[in-house]
C-alpha cells in the first residue's frame, strides 16, 4: 500500500446555526429564481466570467477524481449557426413524430418546438462532453467511473455558478447530439451530455408557468 498523502482540510467554514439557517434560506431564495430560459438577448458576456464559472464546475466531485468532463465553449457566430442548423434538423425529426405521443404531450405545457433561435442569439453555448476514458491528469487513457453522475453534478455546479453570476441558462438536449462532436472537434470516446446556453434574458423574455411549479418538500423528501 502506498503511503497516504493527505493534507489538512482548509477553507471549510463551520458556522453558528443561526447563520447556517440564514445562508440556507438565502441560497434557496437565490436558486428558486433560476428558470430555464429560451428567450435570450444578444448582449455580449465577457469570456472571463464564463471561464470562472467553468473553473467552479471543475471543482465538482467525480469518480476517483478523474474529472471526466470537457466544456467546449462556443462564441463564434458561424459555429453557433452550425450548431443551430444541426440542432434544428434533429428537433424537426423529434417534434415530427420521433419523440412519440407521450413525450410530445409532456412537453406541451412548455410550448417548445423545433425552432431554436436562441442558439444564435445567446452569446455563449457550452457543449458539455462526458469522457468514457481519461484519468486524473491530462494525457492519461484510463477508465473513468460514474461518468454520468460526475458530469451531471459538474453541470449542476455550472448552472448554479452562472445563475449566481447573474446569467440565465438553458439545459438544451437536442436528440441525438452527435453533431456536437464534429462541430467541436471532440473524439468519439466523448459523449455530448448537454448543450448549456447562457447569456442575458431578452427584454420581453417569458417562462412557462408550468416550469415554475415545484414539488413541495413533503413530496420530494422523507426523513427516516
Ligand atoms: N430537446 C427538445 C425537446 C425537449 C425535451 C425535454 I425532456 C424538455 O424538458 C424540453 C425540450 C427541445 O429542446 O425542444
Amino acid at each position: 500500500m502506498p503511503p497516504r498523502d493527505h493534507l489538512p482540510l482548509s477553507g471549510f467554514q463551520a458556522r453558528p446555526e443561526a447563520e447556517m439557517r440564514a445562508r440556507a434560506e438565502a441560497f434557496h431564495a437565490e436558486i428558486r429564481c433560476r428558470h430555464s430560459l429560451r428567450d435570450f438577448s444578444d448582449r455580449p458576456v465577457p469570456r472571463d466570467i464564463i471561464e470562472t464559472c467553468i473553473r467552479a464546475a471543475g471543482t465538482a466531485p467525480s469518480g476517483a477524481n478523474h474529472q471526466p468532463w470537457h466544456f467546449a465553449v462556443i462564441g463564434d457566430p458561424e459555429v453557433k449557426r452550425q450548431v443551430r442548423t444541426a440542432a434544428e434538423a434533429e428537433e424537426r425529426a423529434f417534434y415530427g413524430g420521433k419523440a412519440g405521443a407521450e413525450w410530445l404531450q409532456a412537453l406541451e405545457p412548455l410550448g417548445t418546438d423545433a425552432e431554436k433561435p436562441f442558439l444564435e442569439a445567446a452569446p455563449w453555448l457550452i457543449a458539455i462532453f462526458a469522457q468514457r476514458r481519461g484519468g486524473p491528469e491530462a494525457g492519461l487513457d484510463l477508465k473513468n467511473y460514474y461518468v454520468s453522475e460526475s458530469v451531471g453534478i459538474a453541470t449542476g455546479f455550472l448552472i448554479c455558478a452562472l445563475h449566481h453570476a447573474g446569467l440565465a441558462t438553458l439545459t438544451h438536449t437536442p436528440k441525438p447530439m452527435g453533431f456536437l462532436n464534429e462541430i467541436c472537434g471532440r473524439p468519439d470516446s466523448e459523449r455530448p451530455f448537454v448543450l448549456l446556453v447562457t447569456g442575458y434574458p431578452a427584454a420581453d423574455a417569458t417562462i412557462p408557468r408550468h416550469a415554475t411549479i415545484k414539488k413541495p418538500l413533503e413530496e420530494i423528501a422523507s426523513f427516516l
